[in-house]
């Protein structure tokens, strides 16, 4: 009999978006957890599930199975609807399956990195903010979205012909990232891309269930007012 794996997560979260999208992508059966980093008791918690205290967090059968990437590849191989696939089976197209792979370290790694480093910074108090820093995520973030942009030309989604893993890491990572740094407006392959993936279904989805929380999201004045109505808030 086949367990249904937790999923240790929290519904702002970048990363967490991903694996939320994966989920309902793959049609696969999890329970949620919530987990709030920034309450020490439940950071120790989670601190002894896994050690870098990273979420989202899959724990399928007492077996911890970190990393996002590798999360949505355990729930392809082990929960995924028959036939539901996010990354192309190597034994069909070993290189399809490369470039999705590649696809989604790009986006994880130059606008989920940045993106992250600017949430951090408004975080610190203000004599610990760092200028520079700052300076340097927003070059990284327009330098990331200048290749995308040039990528993205004649294609619809971010690798080979069909929505997959690398689409699952592009959609939180630019959600957030452009509430910090817009897209230049000749970058219109990246903002059609963007808003095909915010008319997903599993992305819109994943965006609603964030949207109670978006308050509390340090970028929130740059969010589009579809997603976030400062007026209509209350933190
Ligand atoms: N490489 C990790 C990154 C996960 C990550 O950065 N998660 C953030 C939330 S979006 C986190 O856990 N932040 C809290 C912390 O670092 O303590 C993955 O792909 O899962």
């Amino acid at each position: 009999m086949t367990s249904t794996p937790t999923l240790y997560y929290h519904p702002l979260s970048s990363y967490c978006h991903k694996l939320l999208i994966a989920i309902d992508e793959l049609g696969a059966a999890v329970d949620l957890q919530t987990v709030n980093p920034g309450d020490p008791a439940d950071r120790a918690a989670h601190l002894a599930r896994w050690p870098t205290g990273k979420i989202p967090l899959l724990v399928d059968r007492g077996r911890p199975v970190p990393e996002s990437s590798i999360m949505i590849e355990h729930l392809q191989q082990h929960h995924a609807v028959p036939g539901r696939r996010l990354i192309p089976d190597p034994a069909d197209d070993p290189d399809a399956a490369l470039d999705v792979r590649l696809w989604d370290r790009l986006f994880d790694q130059y606008v989920m990195t940045p993106m992250q480093a600017l949430t951090a910074d408004r975080l610190r108090p203000e004599e610990e903010r760092d200028a520079l820093g700052v300076a340097e995520a927003r070059a990284a973030l327009q330098s990331a979205y200048a290749f995308i942009d040039r990528h993205l030309q004649g294609r619809t989604w971010a690798s080979g012909d069909a929505f997959s893993l690398a689409d699952c890491a592009a959609a939180p990572a630019l959600f957030y990232a452009i509430a910090y740094q817009p897209l230049a407006a000749s970058q219109v392959h990246l903002a059609a891309y963007f808003e095909r993936l915010m008319a997903r279904p599993s992305v819109a989805r994943t965006v609603d269930q964030a949207r109670p929380w978006l308050a509390y999201f340090p970028g929130r004045d740059g969010l589009s007012r579809r997603f976030f109505d400062p007026d209509a808030a209350s933190p």
